[in-house]
C-alpha cells in the first residue's frame, strides 16, 4: 500500500512534532532551572517516531509507550497539562502525583497501557491485549516501543517467538538510538542491523530512518495495518540518536561530539520543516505560527502544573492494589 500524506495531515504532523519539541526543551529549562522534581527524559531525536506512530494507530489500537514517545502519548488525547502535570507530581498529573515520571503514566480510556519501568516487560503485556483481540476476533492493533538495549534483554526474544508463533496483531518499534544509558549499541551486540532479528523468529523486519517522519508514518502504517488484516506481527527498527543524556541528571560526556553533530545535521523536526517549504507544502510563516501556537500550549500547560496542588497524603493509599 502507498501511505503518502495530503498537505494537510503533514501540517497537522508538524504541529506534534513541534509541540513534542517545545515540550521537550521548557522540561529541560524548568529542571535546570531547579523547578523539576522526579526524573525527565529527553524526547530531542525521537520526535518524528513518537509522532508517526501516534498518527498511524487508530483510537481502537491499544498502545504500550517508553519513556521517549512523548509525541504518541499526546496525539492518543495526553494533554501536555496532565504531563506536566505528572513531572511535578501534581494531583492533575496522569498518575495523580503518584510518580513526578512517564512511568506508569497510562490511561485505558485513551488505549494507553502504562510504561512499565522494568525493561522490556511491556512487550508482553502488549502482547496479551494483542491476543485478546484476536481471540474475539476483534480488527485492532497492539503496538508497542523498545530500545535498543531493551532488545538485549531476554524477554524481548521470548516476546517476539510467541508473538510470532501465535500471528499475533502486533506491532513492536525498536527505537535504536545508539546507547542504553551510557553502552553503545556495538558494546551489546556484533550485529548493527537490530532489524534482522525479526528474521530468527520468521516474521518481517523493516528498517527506517527515524528522523524522516513521512518515512516512518509509511512502515509504521504498512505493519499496523498488515497485522490488523490478520497478516501477523512485524517489527520496525527505527534508527536514530538520544541527542542528550540518559535522564536530565546525566550529561553525556561519554558520547562522541562528532558522532552528535552527525545527527544534529539530520535533526527531525528542522528536516521536516525545511522540506515542507521546499516541496511548497507550506512556507516559514505559517510554520512560525504554527510554532508559536504550540509555544502557547506548551507555556499554558507549565502555569496550569505549577498552580495544580500536590495531592494530599490522606489519598496515599488510592490506587494500591496490594498490602
Ligand atoms: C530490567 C531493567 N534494568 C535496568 C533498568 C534501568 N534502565 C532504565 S532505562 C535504561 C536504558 C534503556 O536503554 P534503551 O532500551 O536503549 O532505551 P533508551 O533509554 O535509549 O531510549 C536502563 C538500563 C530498567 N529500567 N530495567
Ligand atoms: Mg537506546
Amino acid at each position: 500500500m502507498n501511505y503518502t500524506l495530503t498537505a494537510e495531515q503533514k501540517l497537522e504532523i508538524y504541529y506534534w512534532m513541534t509541540l513534542t519539541r517545545t515540550f521537550d526543551e521548557r522540561m529541560v529549562n524548568l529542571y535546570r532551572q531547579g523547578r523539576g522534581l522526579g526524573g525527565a527524559f529527553s524526547q530531542r531525536g525521537h520526535e518524528a517516531i513518537s509522532v508517526a506512530v501516534g498518527y498511524a494507530l487508530e483510537p481502537e489500537d491499544i498502545v504500550a509507550p517508553m519513556h521517549r514517545d512523548l509525541g504518541t502519548y499526546m496525539l492518543r488525547g495526553t494533554t501536555p497539562r496532565r504531563v506536566f502535570a505528572n513531572l511535578l507530581g501534581r494531583e492533575t498529573g496522569i498518575t495523580r502525583g503518584r510518580d513526578a515520571n512517564l512511568h506508569g503514566a497510562g490511561d485505558m480510556s485513551l488505549g494507553i497501557i502504562g510504561f512499565i519501568s522494568h525493561l522490556p516487560l511491556s512487550l508482553p503485556v502488549a502482547l496479551g491485549a494483542a491476543m485478546s483481540f484476536r481471540y474475539r476476533n476483534e480488527p485492532r492493533v497492539a503496538l508497542t516501543f523498545c530500545g535498543d538495549g531493551s532488545a538485549s534483554a531476554g524477554l524481548f526474544h521470548e516476546t517476539v517467538n510467541m508473538a510470532a508463533l501465535y500471528n499475533a496483531p502486533y506491532v513492536l518499534i525498536l527505537e535504536n538510538n545508539q546507547y542504553a544509558y551510557s553502552t553503545p549499541v556495538s558494546k551489546q551486540t556484533r550485529v548493527t542491523d537490530l532489524a534482522e532479528r525479526a528474521g530468527g523468529y520468521g516474521i518481517p523486519g523493516v528498517i527506517v530512518d527515524g528522523n524522516d517522519v513521512e518515512a516512518v508514518y509509511a512502515a509504521v502504517k504498512e505493519a499496523i495495518e498488515q497485522a490488523r488484516a490478520g497478516g501477523g506481527p512485524s517489527l520496525v527498527e527505527t534508527k536514530t540518536m538520544r541527542m542528550l543524556g540518559h535522564a536530565i541528571h546525566d550529561g553525556a560526556e561519554y558520547v562522541p561530539r562528532e558522532l552528535l553533530a552527525e545527527w544534529e545535521a539530520k535533526d527531525p523536526v528542522v528536516r521536516f520543516a525545511q522540506k515542507l517549504v521546499e516541496s511548497g507544502v507550506t512556507d516559514r510563516d505559517e510554520l512560525d505560527e504554527i510554532d508559536h501556537r504550540a509555544a502557547a500550549e506548551i507555556e499554558d500547560a507549565i502555569d496550569y502544573a505549577e498552580a495544580s496542588p500536590f495531592p494530599d497524603p490522606a489519598t496515599v493509599e488510592e490506587g494500591v492494589y496490594a498490602e
